[in-house]
């Protein structure tokens, strides 16, 4: 017997974003449940499912559906049990802190992974902790960003290739300004050696075959064969341009929510600025993609 799914989708604004509610990810998804939220992501690149309850088990389960997961090079933060679950949380216990925090995860606009030869497909988000105010997550449509560049500029960056690193120390656009109360030490995780990946600037993305701009100033630090006096300034050009307000979405948490982004057609931004004493405690899972071409 068929049961009939009472999910919704509905967009959260004209450009990026779509709210899914009436299905709940705790028990067995059915088939058809997983094929409207795939939908969904294509079509919206970011879903936030709301009203969720997940275990860490119920929520890496609900992500292979995607592929398989990748782990963070660094192992501070992994949950202890379920190490493909990453903690994101602003608690401090015992003076140490429980998670990764915004004050250096994710405060620079970047999608995941992509000093890495194969990027991160997607990634999830589950909101076991909200904050009254701040925390706020931004996402922004890379397809937008590369179809209103003007026709020249397309053209040029078409066939280039951009150096993507993981070292924030030696990219200038993505220094740390160290918080007060911040004790976490930073350098220990870069020193965690990983290879560099050079990526095309214009990524096709494999299922819905549209373009998308595929450079972040997170990661993205050279272009290659083009000398620094020429790719720096380029290079600016479209970081300025990705952000433009009109091709993004701000989410504000909501206990319960799980967000689901595509890295390979969106760039993200923690916002930040959780005002105390609020606590944010998220759970982090996230999927291996493939080379991008
Ligand atoms: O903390 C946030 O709001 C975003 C975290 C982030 O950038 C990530 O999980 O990749």
């Amino acid at each position: 017997m068929t049961v009939a799914t009472a999910m919704k989708v509905t967009p959260l604004t004209p450009a990026i974003g779509a709210e899914i509610t009436g299905v709940d990810l705790s028990g067995t998804p059915t088939g058809s449940d997983i094929a409207a939220i795939h939908r969904a992501l294509l079509d919206h690149l970011v879903i936030v499912i709301r009203d969720q309850k997940l275990t860490p088990p119920e929520q890496i389960a609900f992500t292979k559906h995607w592929g398989s997961l990748v782990r963070r090079i660094a192992t501070d933060f992994l949950h202890p049990e379920y190490p493909d679950v990453l903690v994101l949380s602003n608690r401090v216990v015992d003076g140490k802190p429980a998670g990764a925090t915004e004050a250096y995860a994710g405060f620079t606009w970047h999608a995941d992974l992509t000093y890495a030869e194969r990027p991160s497909l997607g990634s999830m988000l589950h909101a076991l902790e909200v904050p009254e105010e701040g925390g706020d997550t931004a996402f922004a449509n890379m397809y937008r960003a590369y179809e209103t560049l003007p026709e020249a500029m397309r053209r040029k960056i078409d066939t280039l290739r951009a150096l993507h690193i993981r070292d924030r120390r030696k990219n200038p656009r993505a220094q740390i300004t160290k918080k007060e109360g911040f004790v976490h030490d930073i350098d220990k995780y870069f020193d965690i050696p990983a290879p560099d990946s050079v990526h095309p600037i214009v990524r096709t993305h494999p299922e819905t075959g549209r373009k998308a701009l595929f450079v972040n100033p997170r990661f993205a630090v050279a272009i290659e064969n083009m000398p620094d006096e020429e790719a720096q300034p380029l290079l600016d050009e479209l970081f300025e341009h990705q952000k433009r307000p009109e091709f993004t979405y701000r989410h504000k948490w909501r206990l319960g929510d799980l967000v689901f982004w595509d890295n390979r057609c969106t760039i993200h931004l923690a916002c930040g600025g959780i005002k105390p004493p609020g606590i944010r405690t998220l759970h982090r899972t996230s999927i291996a993609g493939d080379v991008p071409f």
